[in-house]
């Protein structure tokens, strides 16, 4: 979608001033892993030999119009004539050459590349859990025990029209993926909900996110910096509000992060297990709600008729509170109203089931706490 506008934007921009049109790239992006850098040299390779051979047999084409037309006395050929050795030849040469082509010149380079990027295993440094759900990615770094989400965070006034589009529209998240430069890095990929699928262009990957099935690639990134890329297999109403950010850090810089990352893993899991007031619920679930569930169920709390039901005055919120909390735990399946409990700490369940009790017109005065959601997942 973004391909189309941007094209669209380029005629634009092309008929108005050719200025605009600086920046723009008409190749790959800039290569910095082993696969990305295999890949053009593959297509690069394939361009050449197919610009040859296409020049070649046209200027032969031209040639022979030119060359052998009626007014030089030409005479159309004898197609029925019985074959002979040179036709058998004109036959056979083509037929090697293709052959040749095929399987040397381009199957060589290609089976070597297919083979490189199946190679997940050898070597891996790190292994990163990539899954994706409606409509954000989850990040997990099994031997750190770390886990967070990352989501767009393009405000929705841009996407409306109503402001100035910033310079990463739509390609921007609360919480990049960060990774070590000059790592093998081998990532396995699945799916919440529908198929998803994780894409950065520099890095010359793309692999589905299917639900039920773990999908590996790797890569080992040179140079560090923001990678962007999106999610590239169409999920649903918000499938290009995925993008995919990875911030590729030297070393050094990483163990810092990952350090830093560590130590804030621990001071969160303390805060989210300290008993909260009721005040503090509230005003915690209010950002949670506002960021997440407002776009369906209105800031107002009243939803969109026959869309997204209100959830002021609303029964479950204002009914027995594990069936609210298992409400957003395990979602509708089935609706759009998807199972939270996989996207969303306990303690922002907490808070948000808090919000929606005490907001509004709903006053039911109860604080919920993380440890009775976790009490509730954990249960069959
Ligand atoms: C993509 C749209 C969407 C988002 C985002 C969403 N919901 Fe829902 N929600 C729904 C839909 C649709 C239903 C009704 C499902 C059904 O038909 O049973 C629903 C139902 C509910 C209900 C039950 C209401 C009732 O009276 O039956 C609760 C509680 C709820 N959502 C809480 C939340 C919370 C908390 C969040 C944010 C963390 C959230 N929802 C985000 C779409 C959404
Ligand atoms: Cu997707």
């Amino acid at each position: 979608m973004r391909g189309l506008n941007k094209w669209g934007f380029g005629l634009l921009a092309a008929l108005g001033s050719a200025a605009a049109l600086a920046g723009y790239s008409w190749n790959f992006p800039t290569p910095v892993t082993p696969i990305a850098r295999e890949t053009l040299h593959v297509h690069n390779l394939f361009m050449i030999v197919i610009l040859v051979i296409f020049f070649t047999v046209l200027a032969i084409m031209l040639y022979s119009f030119w060359s052998h037309r009626k007014s030089q006395g030409q005479v159309a050929g004898d197609f029925v004539a019985p074959k002979s050795r040179k036709q058998w030849f004109w036959v056979l040469l083509p037929f090697a050459g293709l052959l040749v082509l095929d399987y040397g010149i381009f199957g060589i380079p290609a089976y070597h590349a297919v083979h490189m990027y199946e190679d997940t295993k050898t070597d891996a440094d790190l292994v990163i859990k990539v899954t994706g759900s409606q409509w954000l990615w989850q990040y997990e770094y099994p031997s750190e025990g770390i886990k967070f989400t990352s989501r767009l965070t393009t405000p929705r006034e841009q996407i409306d029209n109503l402001q100035p589009k910033g310079e990463n529209y739509l390609l921007e998240v609360d919480n990049p993926l960060v990774l070590p430069a000059g790592k093998k890095i081998r990532f396995i990929t699945t799916s919440n909900d529908v198929i998803h699928s994780w894409w950065v262009p520099a890095f010359g990957v793309k692999r589905d996110a299917v639900p039920g099935f773990l999908r590996e690639f790797w890569a080992t990134i040179d140079t560090p910096g923001i990678y962007r890329g999106q999610c590239s297999e169409l999920c649903g109403k918000e499938h290009g509000y995925m993008p995919v950010v990875v911030n590729v850090l030297s070393q050094e810089d990483y163990k810092v992060w990952l350090a830093a990352k560590k130590g804030g893993a621990v001071v969160a899991a303390a805060e989210n297990a300290k008993p909260l007031t009721l005040d503090e619920a509230k005003a915690k679930g209010a950002k949670v709600y506002a960021s997440i569930c407002a776009a369906c169920h209105q800031p107002t709390g009243m939803g969109i008729p026959g869309a997204f039901p209100p959830i002021n005055g609303s029964k479950v919120a204002t009914g027995p509170v594990d069936a609210h909390i298992k409400t957003v735990l395990n979602g509708r399946p089935g609706t759009a109203m998807v199972a939270f409990g996989k996207q969303l700490s306990d303690a922002d369940i907490a808070a948000v089931v808090t919000y929606q009790r005490n907001a509004w017109d709903n006053k039911m005065g109860d604080v919920v706490q993380s440890a009775q959601v976790t009490a509730l997942k954990a249960a069959p």
